[in-house]
């Protein structure tokens, strides 16, 4: 159901539907069919497919040589409370439009922030009102919510880990406000990025110091949150530089530890971003599948990086192959827990017609469809599972199983190689396991 706001912004463009593959309709879906099942669960359920307030309505194409380059006419306000509901209007418009269940957003994303805490505190609960009359129109839901704690020039040294509490303690208010504004609109989780949250020069910097505090501040936003009947899951999104040089919570083993460190285990896991993965120097589905093993694979910001340059473009994902590795992790671990696929993605600063907006975005769902439908069928039909489970077979019985378990000394070790003598060499069949995906794909 399409529910249209007040103004229609993507005037001509109807609702988005699946045609399949054999489609020429640049304005269908060829892969992304919300209800159709797979592996007992609709596309819909599984990837829980959200836009991002910033990059689609906000983002408009400015870089370091110069400003932006697209007019969004839900800018054209000067009164912030009606450029912020022309805005919820276009995002309520945009997601009913996609067929898409949910948005993520900042506090300042939904409202320009004002002079003055209390007044940027009045703006969002005006704003907060309006979007929750949109959602019970549309159903639209909000996947998670979280604070801008790095583009204001008070957090130049870093928010939760400045060296100043009067920046900690404003940082902190920030996140109880929008905390607020996201239990208010029924947000299921809420993100922690720590965009400043890390330093770039050590000489000035007690890590230490920086790094327990941030603990301290999750511990105090997780309680309140608590104490006012959020069951939602936390979520730290790691990224490793940009804009710090060094950001205290790197890649996914180094944000588990943070959790596991300051006792947050419980209530947070992952939101793991396809572009910061790269930028660690590590695959998406790596990432994915370390959060996998310690049980925090909670949400995912899908975009993709540049593979010439080493920042993050956050374009919009269109490597089918790339994705149907992360789609085998994803699988086989399950799913998401309580997040889902964010498009943390923003069209290029020469993609300036309102259209590219919803073609990046059909791309992106066709995208993670695809590489879901080649996943399950690897998965189902091919000898991949066989072939992995088949490589470890060693451990399966005997002495290897004996070893997995805990039964066996070093000495036993000893005394097995010295018997068994040279292992023969087993080929690890990397060119095979890359045919397979090929063949499927
Ligand atoms: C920045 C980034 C953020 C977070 C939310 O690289 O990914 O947009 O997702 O603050
Ligand atoms: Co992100």
């Amino acid at each position: 159901m399409v529910v249209l706001g007040d103004k229609e912004f993507f005037k001509g463009i109807g609702a988005i539907t699946y045609e399949g593959k054999g489609s020429d309709n640049p304005f269908a879906y060829k892969y992304y069919n919300a209800e159709q099942l797979v592996q007992g669960k609709s596309m819909r359920e599984h990837f829980k497919f959200a836009m991002a307030y910033w990059h689609t309505l906000c983002g408009t194409g400015g870089d370091p040589f110069g400003p932006g380059t697209k007019i969004f006419p839900w800018n054209a306000s000067s009164d912030p409370i009606q450029a912020a509901k022309d805005k919820a209007d276009a995002a309520f418009e945009f997601i009913t439009k996609m067929g898409f269940d949910y948005f993520c957003f900042h506090d300042f994303d939904m409202v320009a922030e004002a002079k003055t805490l209390a007044e940027s505190e009045k703006r969002i609960e005006k704003i907060v009102a309006y979007i929750k009359q949109k959602q019970h129109a549309s159903g639209v839901k909000a996947l998670w919510g979280t604070a801008n704690l790095f583009s204001h020039p008070r957090y130049m040294n870093g928010a939760a880990s400045n060296p100043n509490f009067n920046v900690v303690a404003h940082a902190g208010a920030q996140v109880k406000i929008a905390l607020d504004a996201t239990m208010a609109i029924g947000g299921e989780n809420y993100v922690f990025w720590g965009g400043r949250e890390g330093y770039m020069s050590l000489l000035n910097t007690n890590m230490k110091k920086e790094q327990d505090h941030i603990g301290q501040f999750l511990n105090m936003a997780k309680d309140y949150a608590h104490s006012q009947g959020f069951k939602g899951t936390f979520f730290i999104e790691p990224k490793p530089m940009e804009p710090s040089k060094h950001q205290y919570d790197f890649d996914a083993a180094t944000s588990i530890n943070t959790i596991r460190a300051y006792g947050l285990e419980e209530d947070f896991k992952l939101n793991i971003e396809v572009n910061h993965a790269t930028l660690a120097q590590h695959t998406f589905q790596h990432e994915l599948q370390v959060a996998a093993n310690a049980g925090m694979l909670g949400s995912i910001d899908a975009n993709r990086g540049d593979y010439q340059n080493g920042w993050d473009t956050d374009q919009f994902p269109n490597n089918v192959l790339e994705i149907t590795e992360a789609m085998l992790v994803f699988l086989k671990s399950g799913g998401l827990q309580g997040g889902g696929i964010n498009f943390d993605a923003k069209t290029r600063r020469n993609s300036t017609d309102l259209e590219d907006i919803f073609l990046a975005h059909i791309g992106g769902a066709d995208t993670f469809a695809k590489a879901l439908l080649i996943a399950d069928e690897v998965l189902k039909n091919s000898p991949y599972e066989s072939m992995l489970s088949g490589r470890y077979s060693s451990f399966d019985s005997g002495e290897g199983a004996q070893f997995s378990q805990g039964q066996l000394t070093l000495k036993d070790l000893y005394t097995y190689a010295w018997e068994k003598g040279e292992p023969e060499q087993i080929s690890g069949k990397q060119e095979l396991y890359e045919n397979i995906l090929n063949q499927y794909s």
